[in-house]
């Protein structure tokens, strides 16, 4: 297998997830800001023109951040992050998609309109006017799933699994583009802290 790795929130999901895993797997960098990822060569390997990307032992690639995990998830026997049960794994994929879609996808958005604007504006649809809208969602819907977790130790109670490192990848990206966790928000800021101290955040 091998990873094709950039800068970014997203890449670093895959990375933490791999090293959570146990996994060992080859990367190679593409160069993001410099647009490598835009151009037919890495338009071959996903038509998206986004990182990352996995090739798999088939030789066939794999784009969009959970789906790689999940499908690393499921070729490993020992280990799992999404769950050992049916009823695990939907409540994994259940918090995974509320973090991705309510937090992670409109703070993203509200980076590339607003302070990304410069980076993407030539690369996709941008709404500049947006921007403070989506920062603003991404607010409030933190705010609600800091409620969500009082008493939990994790995103879905007392497993670790991807909703914890999809999250946390993110707060880490939003707090050098501007985007903080309010200090009042004390469940998320807390459940970063124990994350932060994992050996695989840095990852
Ligand atoms: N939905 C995609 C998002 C991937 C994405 O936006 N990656 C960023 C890096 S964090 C990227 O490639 N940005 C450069 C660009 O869009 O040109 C996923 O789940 O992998």
């Amino acid at each position: 297998m091998k990873l094709y790795n950039s800068m970014g929130p997203n890449p670093h999901v895959v990375r933490m997830f791999i090293k959570e895993m146990e996994l060992d797997i080859d990367s190679e960098e593409i160069d993001l800001m410099g647009a490598k990822n835009r151009e037919s060569d890495f338009l071959k390997i996903n038509p998206m023109g986004q990182l990352p990307a996995l090739v798999m032992d088939s030789g066939d690639i794999l784009a969009e951040i959970t789906v790689i995990c999940e499908y690393l998830d499921a070729i490993t026997k020992d280990k799992t992050l999404i769950g050992k049960t049916p009823e695990e794994q939907a409540e994994t994929r259940m918090w995974v998609r509320r973090v991705d879609l309510n937090i992670c996808e409109p703070m993203a958005n509200g980076f590339r309109f607003g302070e990304g604007l410069g980076l993407f504006k030539d690369r996709i649809v941008t709404i500049p006017e947006a921007s403070a809208g989506l920062k603003k969602i991404a607010q409030t819907n933190l705010k609600w799933l800091d409620e969500q977790m009082e008493g939990k130790e994790f995103i879905v109670g007392n497993r670790f699994t991807l909703a914890d490192i999809l999250l946390f990848c993110f707060l880490t990206f939003g707090a050098t583009i501007g985007q903080t966790v309010p200090a009042e928000l004390k469940n998320v800021t807390a459940w970063q802290s124990r994350i932060g101290e994992r050996p695989s955040a840095g990852a």
